[in-house]
């Protein structure tokens, strides 16, 4: 089989006659393949051994069909070299968390091939093995910093939005180290193979239009215009009310959750870009009928838009029924568009 071009033929505005589908987070804790790769290391260990998380990486791709395979990697990866102390359990834990301006002070830009060989390795074996592109990922800066700031999840964000709000200048400065760090980060990963990057900003919703606008995009914009070589597409959860200034952004993709219909999507983001998603990825619980319904009306709503890569509005859950998983894949493949 020759190389499987159709996620990069719908990026690049060509025609095609079936959509590429790929799933956030594909590999991972549904999968009983990857649950037998788990069981012998930590998740940071599957991270930083290249031979295994390249495995991982290429189960989706055997076991589903996808068009695309997603690095084996986590958004927090570079975190730990800028100087924070990272652990799972499975959630992220960080006990040393950053509180004011001397701790961003003590931060370093990371410099991919010294700080994370492992990711650069992983990439390299993967480029040699695959007959699909491979997509990079990397964190948004709004998201890491809460992750950064906060010491893991959170549910009301208060920490991240205070320093936000009354420390700006440790705040501008953490910005600015985690954007140069992505920066680095992302290119290295397009130097190595990756023809398509994506940038999570899973918490960029915790805040309101004007803090969105002002603090946390334009560290987006400064990553996107800095990169070469590779279609950015980013994934910005819960931000259907930011599409007025995410429009401005100069990226090939944008990720839709399934709050909003891809098609009022393409309407507010001018059908500038290709849209990536939306399913609820609760639905791959339901049953056949179920997600038939869903996924044709998904068809249905893209119809019109520049171009669509089928996807969930948000990654695979744990405990999701692969069964449901490989029929989502097989049917948005046997239909004609
Ligand atoms: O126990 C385990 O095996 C660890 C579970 C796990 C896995 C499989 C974590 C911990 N991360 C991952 C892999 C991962 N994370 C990928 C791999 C590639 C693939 O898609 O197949 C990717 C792209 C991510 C990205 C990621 N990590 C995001 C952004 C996307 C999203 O889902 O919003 C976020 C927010 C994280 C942080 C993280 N890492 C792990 C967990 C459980 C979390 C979320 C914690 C939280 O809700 O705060």
């Amino acid at each position: 089989m020759g190389f499987n071009t159709l996620i990069l033929d719908v990026l690049e505005g060509k025609k095609v006659s079936k959509k590429p589908v790929w799933l956030m987070r594909q590999a991972g804790r549904y999968m009983p393949e990857y649950m037998a790769v788990r069981k012998k290391v930590s998740f940071l260990e599957l991270c930083k051994t290249p031979e295994l998380a390249c495995e991982v990486t290429l189960q989706p791709i055997d076991i589903l069909g996808v068009d695309s395979a997603i690095l084996f990697s986590d958004i927090l990866i570079p975190i730990e070299p800028m100087g924070v102390n990272l652990d799972f359990n499975p959630a992220p834990y960080i006990s040393n968390p950053i509180e004011k301006l001397s701790d961003v002070k003590k931060l370093r830009v990371i410099e991919p091939e010294n700080d994370v060989p492992f990711v650069i390795d992983t990439v390299k074996l993967l480029v040699k093995e695959l007959n699909v592109p491979l997509i990079g990922f990397s964190g948004a800066p709004f998201t890491l910093a809460c992750y950064m700031v906060e010491g893991g999840g959170s549910k009301n964000f208060v920490k991240i939005k205070t320093l936000m709000h009354t420390e700006r200048e440790a705040y501008n400065l953490l910005m600015d180290k985690i954007t140069e760090s992505t920066v680095e980060y992302l290119q290295a990963q397009i130097d190595n193979g990756c023809k398509i990057v994506q940038v999570f900003d899973t918490w960029a919703g915790i805040v309101s239009p004007k803090d969105y606008s002002e603090l946390v995009f334009p560290y987006v914009k400064k990553i996107v215009d800095s990169l070469k070589g590779a279609h950015v597409i980013y994934f910005a959860k819960d931000s259907a009310t930011f599409y007025s200034k995410i429009k401005e952004l100069g990226c090939a993709g944008i990720g839709v959750d399934w709050k909003i219909e891809l098609d009022e999507a393409a309407k507010l983001l001018d059908n500038k870009f290709v849209l990536q998603g939306n399913l609820d990825p609760v639905l791959l619980f339901t049953d056949k009928a179920t997600l038939k319904e869903n996924i044709d009306l998904i068809f249905d709503k893209t119809k019109n838009v520049k171009g669509h890569i089928f996807n969930l509005g948000h990654g695979i859950l744990p405990e999701t029924p692969v069964e449901n998983v490989k029929f989502l894949v097989d049917y948005v493949h046997s239909k004609e568009i």
